[in-house]
Formats: C-alpha cells, structure tokens, sequence
C-alpha cells in the first residue's frame, strides 16, 4: 500500500484527552476472491490496501472499538484460501471487532442460516463479535456506557413496522448506537421498492443509527439531535452513474462532552472511479471465454431472482391466506436450504 501521510489526521486527533471513546464504522466489504466485470483493478488487492488502510486509520485514531454493518463477505462461504488473505488483515485490528450479518453473508438471506456460513463460524470462534437481534452490549470506558445493538438483514426488513428493527430503547447507558443492515434513506428512491424514511424512526432512543446495505450511502444526517449514517459500501461493485463519483470512506464516531460526532473520513487508498470502474459494454468484448463467463452469470443471476421471488410469493400466500408463521417460516428455511444445495454443487462443478 502507498505511504500514507499521517500529517492530515491532527484534526481528528486533538482532543483526544477528553474524549471518552472511539469508534470506527464501515460496511458492505464484500470480502471475495474474484473481479466483477464491472472493475478494472485486481478487487481482492484492492480490498487488502482498503483494510490495511482501516488498520491504520484505527491504530492512528486510537479507536476502541471497531463497527461493521453488514455484508462482511459477498456470499455465505467463500473460499477458505481468499477469506484466509483478507481475513489477516481484521487480524491486525488491536481492539475487538463488532457485526451484524448483511444479506450476502446468509443463505438466501436467512438469518437462521447463520451457524452454516463462513461469518458465523468466525463469530463461533470469537474472531468477530456479531450482534444478534435483541441483545444488548455495554461498552464502557472510563465513566462512559455505550448500548450497542444491531439488527442484521431478514427478509422482512423495510417491509415490516421500522420501527422493529430501527428503534431502539436505552436503558442504562449513557448512550446507545444502533446498527442496521437496511435500505434506509432521507428521501424515497424511485428504483427501490423497500426501503425505510428516516422521518418514520426518529423516535427511537439511540443516539447514533449507523446502517449498511445501500452502498451509495447515506451520508451523516443529523435529525432531532439524532445522527443517523451510512457511509456507503468499503468497495464499489456496481458501476452505474453514482458509483463512478462516489467517495469511499468510513465513518469516526467520537463521543465526547455534551453530544457524540460523526465523521466522514475518505479512504486514500480508494482510487478515482473512472481508474477502477468500467462503464464499457460487454458485448464488445469478443473473447468467446468471457462470454461463456457472461452467460454462465445470467443464469445465476436468473436463478438468484427466481429464488427471490420464491421468497416474495411465499411472503405473499401467507399474508393473503392467513398461513400461520410457523408454516411460513419453514417454508423460507427450506429455500435457506436449497439454496445452500446449490451452491455447493456449484463449487463442486467449478472445480
Ligand atoms: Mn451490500
């Protein structure tokens, strides 16, 4: 990784004395082994200099803790000898580490999936401390109390009442920080169907609402002296419009004197869009092997939105014929189920 300058970080460091605790948040890694066709770049270095710039940012902020929201890895068990690589770098964190599960991590987004994949193995072991739906943890340092609660994705989440999965209550604590692995925005998207205003859960007692899983970011928004982020995806996989501009960073939450702060900072390491993304067609390319690759991907892609939908009819025959929720979460586990089928035999066909 290039030489980074720690001259620029005096700011963020003074005042350090009084503060009472630190933390770093960042989301959607995507940890993978592979290059979509949408970059330019070898994407497994790129994510390796991203992580060791995360290292050094947390070493040089003196962070406490380190936060990530979800969509740690880009599929539920990836590749041991990829995984190994990216994971070595989490391993240079001196201070523990604290999750939730996105979307990518589950088998078809299952949250009851989670002690069969690669990042509930890695909580099972202690590497990553993953925050479950419901719990509470205290941070304290000095005379400081931190509530911590997350809520990794489910298939309901931005569907059901927000208010279960975005608000929180504080209890003994000084200050609480909710995570959340959720579509959440300021104003609606046209393209998206499910998402949460942050007008419908500023009732909730957390001080600080950090959330993942919509990688064009959030920003920081302040609102009713809650502050409510999402620093965008650690990695950009989708080359549309906004991506190409969009500066990739994490988020430093310092929580100090009267009001706990947030801020953006970008990542040096994070090249200028145009350098690793490409906007060029892939019917150009003639190569016959790429477009076996493309076609290979579109049937994958077909059956991932096949499954979804099976997931949406379920959803739906239970709503309109009252089908108890037992039923129906049987149901969406045994598509967890087949889907993880699946992919196995994909990888036994691959190689
Ligand atoms: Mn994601």
């Amino acid at each position: 990784m290039s030489d980074i300058s720690t001259a620029w970080l005096k700011p963020y460091l003074e005042g350090k004395e009084r503060e009472k605790m630190r933390l770093l948040y960042f989301t959607d890694t995507h940890l993978r082994g592979n290059t979509p066709q949408s970059r330019l770049d070898n994407l497994p270095e790129t994510l390796k200099s991203k992580l060791e710039e995360v290292v050094k940012l947390a070493a040089d902020l003196k962070v406490d803790y380190i936060l990530h929201g979800g969509d740690f890895f880009d599929s539920p068990s990836p590749s041991l000898a990829v995984s190994g690589d990216l994971l070595e770098c989490f391993r240079q964190f001196s201070c523990p580490v604290y999750a939730i599960s996105g979307n990518h991590d589950l088998f078809g987004g299952n949250i009851h999936s989670l002690n069969r994949t690669l990042l509930g193995f890695l909580h099972r072991l202690g590497f990553i401390r993953l925050v479950l739906p419901g719990e509470k943890i205290y941070l304290k340092k000095h005379d400081t109390v931190l509530q911590l609660t997350g809520q990794p994705y489910h298939y309901e989440i931005d569907q059901r009442d927000p208010h279960l999965d975005y608000a929180v209550k504080k209890e003994n604590a000084d200050l609480a920080l909710h995570m959340v692995h959720g579509m959440l925005l300021e104003r609606p998207l046209p393209k998206e169907a499910n998402f949460t205003l942050i007008d419908r859960i500023k009732d909730t007692e957390a001080d600080i609402t950090l959330c993942g899983h919509y990688h064009s970011g959030l920003g920081i928004i302040e609102k009713e002296g809650k502050i409510f982020a999402n620093p965008g995806a650690l990695v950009r996989l989708s080359n549309d419009k906004q991506e190409m501009t969009r500066r990739v960073g994490v988020i430093l939450v310092k929580l100090e004197g009267e009001k706990p702060v947030c801020e953006f900072i970008p990542l040096i390491s994070a090249r200028p869009g145009n350098e690793v993304l490409t906007r060029e067609e892939i019917e150009h390319r003639s190569d016959l092997r790429i477009k076996l690759a493309n076609f290979i991907k579109e049937v994958r892609q077909n059956a991932e939105f096949e499954r979804m939908n099976a997931r949406r009819i379920i959803e739906e025959i239970a709503r309109g014929e009252a089908i108890d929720k037992e039923a129906k979460e049987e149901a969406l586990k045994r598509i967890a189920w087949v889907e993880e089928e699946l992919r196995s035999k994909r990888v036994r066909e691959i190689r």
